[in-house]
């Protein structure tokens, strides 16, 4: 068939280097951007097998989001915006790996196995960040698209390319699948929820973000006039001079509980930073004495579900409201969901893909990774009450204006997956619909001291964990260890595990007191980083 020769030949100028086996991680591929030409021209074959067999259209987004510039990655999303089937991870693992002369008959036996018919249209939509990598790896995945209806997006954020990928399988009910359609969409409902805040001062409005050196500082800067100075920015780490990620970013600042380097803060101002591909997002302010405060993932959905949670109460509607988080959810974030707000609180394993699974059970899902990596989500039949509730005329003035907040709260937020800047907008029109400042929302509790730290190993995979990856069940004596360790201290946890997208052990602990961490013993640790 014409089909599979030109495979073969297209194949030939991305050859796998031999012996080379990589996994489709947490996060799709993820590895040296020198090593992945090959791989993103497999992963253009199979985005195009996908969108026959689903017979929509199928998104690739070329990037290592946190991780360094030298890095680069791909992953594949599937018709609604969400992570790929968790069966065609195994069919990339599969492409990814095999020799250049297997090629053909692994991707045959894709074929064959899904029953997929060739003669179906395909429809792909690509997408890639800034990393000087992404031009020529998104070319390679292009080419393996080849002339099926691809479609080459350029430059998105991460959850941009899911936003319309989503869009243009849902007929445009989601909205329309541009940019220039999410800046719209996104655009005024933060406008239609801010507009009658009472007395908006401009410090109200300003909020310092780091871009990461990354592909969102473009996009937000794109957005802004969309925003019509309801928000003002002040913009650094733009990526006009800094290295991606690089002493910058959301991941550095959450692992390192410092501010990244360039943002001139002065005491009490709001700021934020997003990562490389502008799906995470934290806040942090500089205190009094100059204290570093961080605003995590954590802090972020108790924002919003305690907003959603008043709004519910107020519109007299009977939702039920959950938040989704992972083992690095801390204590006392986990403590105040339970047990002031009375939300119920479900953990899940690492990875954005579980947590959005978990979200989907409920009425209203609210979902963070600690790293801020999160959204929301409304089932379809909480969408309705909402919509029906803010269009009855008959109903009294406070629960129509609870219906009417929360339809465009529902507007507001990037559903298909965690969205920087849809979250950014999210914080900023809550805390002004509360009145709130930054230090208000930042005491609603006080988090747990905790560190963070990865661990080279010879191989991580001899750790393999249970319980929402909370404990391990081997290496044999490492949970003793632990369990052991951790009882001496009060409010005391701690757990290892592998990590889905670097060849390093994550090990993290929390206590009542910074001396409870015992910093020395992780130092020790820490030199191996
Ligand atoms: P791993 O490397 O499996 O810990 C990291 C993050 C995840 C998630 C993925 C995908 C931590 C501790 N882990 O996973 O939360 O964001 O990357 O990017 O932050
Ligand atoms: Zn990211």
């Amino acid at each position: 068939m014409a089909q599979f020769e030109e495979v073969s030949q297209k194949s030939a100028v991305h050859p796998k280097p031999v012996g080379l086996v990589l996994q489709y991680g947490t996060a799709g591929f993820r590895t040296n951007s020198k090593q992945l030409d090959h791989v993103m021209f497999r992963m253009g074959l199979l985005a195009t097998l996908r969108s026959k067999k689903t017979k929509a259209t199928i998104g690739v987004m070329v990037t290592a989001s946190h991780n360094p510039e030298e890095d680069n990655g791909v992953k594949l999303v599937d018709p609604m915006g969400e992570m790929v089937t968790p069966a065609w991870e195994v069919y990339a693992t599969q492409l990814a790996n095999a020799e250049q002369e297997e090629l053909l008959t692994a991707l045959k036996d894709v074929i064959e196995r899904e029953a997929i018919s060739m003669a179906q249209e395909a429809s792909v939509f690509v997408g890639k960040d800034t990393r000087p990598s992404s031009d020529s790896l998104s070319q390679a995945v292009l080419d393996g698209v080849h002339a099926l209806g691809g479609h080459n997006y350029g430059l998105v954020t991460t959850p941009q390319l899911h936003y319309m990928v989503c869009c243009q399988n849902t007929q445009g009910r989601y909205g329309e699948a541009t940019v220039k359609g999410y800046y719209r969409k996104l655009s005024q409902a933060f406008i239609q929820l801010t507009k009658n805040v009472p007395n908006r001062t401009d410090d109200q409005k300003a909020l310092l973000v780091d871009g990461a050196n990354g592909i969102g500082a473009l996009k937000v800067c794109e957005m802004e006039t969309y925003l019509k100075n309801e928000l003002q920015l002040s913009l650094f780490n733009d990526g006009s001079s800094g290295k991606l990620n690089h002493l910058c970013g959301a991941d550095y600042v959450k692992v390192q509980q410092r501010a990244p380097k360039g943002v001139e803060m002065t005491a009490g101002e709001r700021c934020c930073s997003y990562d490389g591909d502008a799906d995470r997002i934290v806040y942090y302010y500089s205190g009094s004495a100059g204290r570093f405060h961080l605003l995590d993932g954590d802090k972020i959905a108790t924002l919003i579900s305690t907003y959603l949670k008043e709004l519910l109460t107020q519109a007299g509607l009977d939702l039920q409201i959950a938040v989704v988080q992972t083992a690095y959810a801390n204590g006392s974030s986990t403590q105040y969901l339970e047990d002031t707000m009375k939300v119920i609180v479900r953990c899940t394993k690492t990875g954005v893909k579980h947590l959005h699974h978990a979200a989907q059970e409920f009425d209203i899902g609210v979902y963070f990774e600690a790293n801020g990596h999160g959204t929301v989500l409304f089932s379809k039949a909480a969408e309705e009450k909402i919509q029906k509730l803010a269009q009855d005329s008959n109903t009294n003035d406070e629960r129509r204006r609870a219906a009417l907040l929360l339809q465009n709260t529902v507007n507001l937020i990037n559903q298909t997956v965690g969205d920087a800047i849809s979250d950014m907008l999210l914080i900023e029109a809550v805390l002004a619909i509360r009145g709130m400042t930054v230090q208000q929302w930042d005491a609603i509790y006080t988090d747990l001291p905790n560190r963070q730290l990865k661990v080279k190993v010879a191989d991580r995979r001899v750790i393999d964990t249970t319980d929402a990856e909370r404990r391990t069940v081997s290496p044999a004596g490492l949970q003793e260890a632990i369990d052991s360790r951790v009882k001496k201290y009060r409010r005391a946890r701690s757990f290892v595990r592998p990590s889905g997208t670097e060849d390093v052990v994550r090990v993290y602990a929390e206590a009542d007191t910074q001396v409870g961490l015992r910093l020395r013993e992780f130092s020790a640790a820490r030199d191996t980083q």
